[in-house]
């Protein structure tokens, strides 16, 4: 397993930050340990897919669906994608589960979580799918707006929770409705809630129509803020989310669809945006 883990490393290494697929593509939100749900979507779905982090933590099976995603990484390297969540981190893992699963499943997990950090620190925090969406787990960090800029610390590169202010936004900021532009998050120093105008600034400038993040959850399974143009998904239903209805989406060309994953049945369509 510890090898397991040290090949994924290795796979994810100089991993392009800016991506296009000509088929379509899917997008699974924050997991949590929920295998069941990621069997699901597996079985419904072949082709590529790109994943908005937090695949640890909560829920009780964070071994076996990171070991998944990253098996589904390593088969086709090309098709899947692997962003990091704020829970692809020691600090998180050590007190909201996954360090205590690791103790309980691996005999070797010492060494065996030395080589996940490892991998966490190779997942790139961001990244461009098909000059029109932008995939991160939080979101736009509120004073760096160029993609140009924020690429060049898309890969956090820091164990704990990275020193790196874009970085850390990326992985921990929220979109809000209460302010236009930004305000502190009740998250923590550092991080930060941002409005519709820093979204627009953003997708405008950087010729985006799509922010899809993860990082909140919503009973629903996903959220729209911002008139549409940032969208969270959250694709678990373990531990303390045993309420919600996992939600994933597919981009193709000219549209977004939002999945339910129980029924496979779209809950909504967002049309590619012209007005750019
Ligand atoms: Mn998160």
């Amino acid at each position: 397993m510890i090898e397991f883990f040290k090949e994924a490393a290795k796979a994810l290494e100089g991993e392009p930050i800016v991506a296009a697929s000509s088929d379509a593509v899917l997008i699974v939100g924050d997991l949590h340990g929920d295998l069941d749900t990621l069997n699901k979507v597996l079985s419904k779905w072949e082709g590529p897919m790109a994943f908005l982090g937090d695949y640890v933590d909560r829920g009780d099976k964070g071994l076996e669906v990171l070991a998944k995603v990253l098996e589904l990484k390593a088969e086709n390297p090309r098709e899947v994608f692997v962003l990091r969540g704020n829970h692809e981190s020691p600090m998180m893992n050590m007190e909201y589960g996954f360090v205590g699963e690791l103790r309980q499943k691996v005999p070797e997990w010492r060494a065996t979580y030395r080589a996940i950090v490892e991998v966490y620190v190779k997942m790139p925090i961001g990244m461009i799918l098909n000059k029109e969406h932008f995939l991160v787990h939080g979101g736009i960090p509120i004073d760096t707006l160029h993609v140009q800029r924020i690429s060049e610390s898309i890969r956090a590169d820091m164990l704990e929770t990275p020193e790196d202010p874009i970085a850390l936004q990326m992985l921990w900021n929220d979109p809000t409705e209460t302010v236009a532009d930004y305000m502190p998050s009740p998250r923590g120093p550092g991080i930060f809630l941002f409005g519709r105008s820093i979204t627009d600034k953003f997708l405008d400038l950087n010729g985006i129509s799509y922010v899809i993040r993860g990082h909140e959850y919503t009973v629903s399974g996903f959220k729209l803020n911002h008139g549409n143009r940032v969208i969270t998904l959250f694709s678990s239903s373990a531990g303390p989310y045993r309420s919600c209805r996992p939600k994933v989406a597919v981009a193709t060309d000219d549209r977004l669809d939002i999945i339910d994953v129980d029924s496979w049945s779209p809950v909504m369509r967002l049309q590619k945006r012209e007005n750019r």
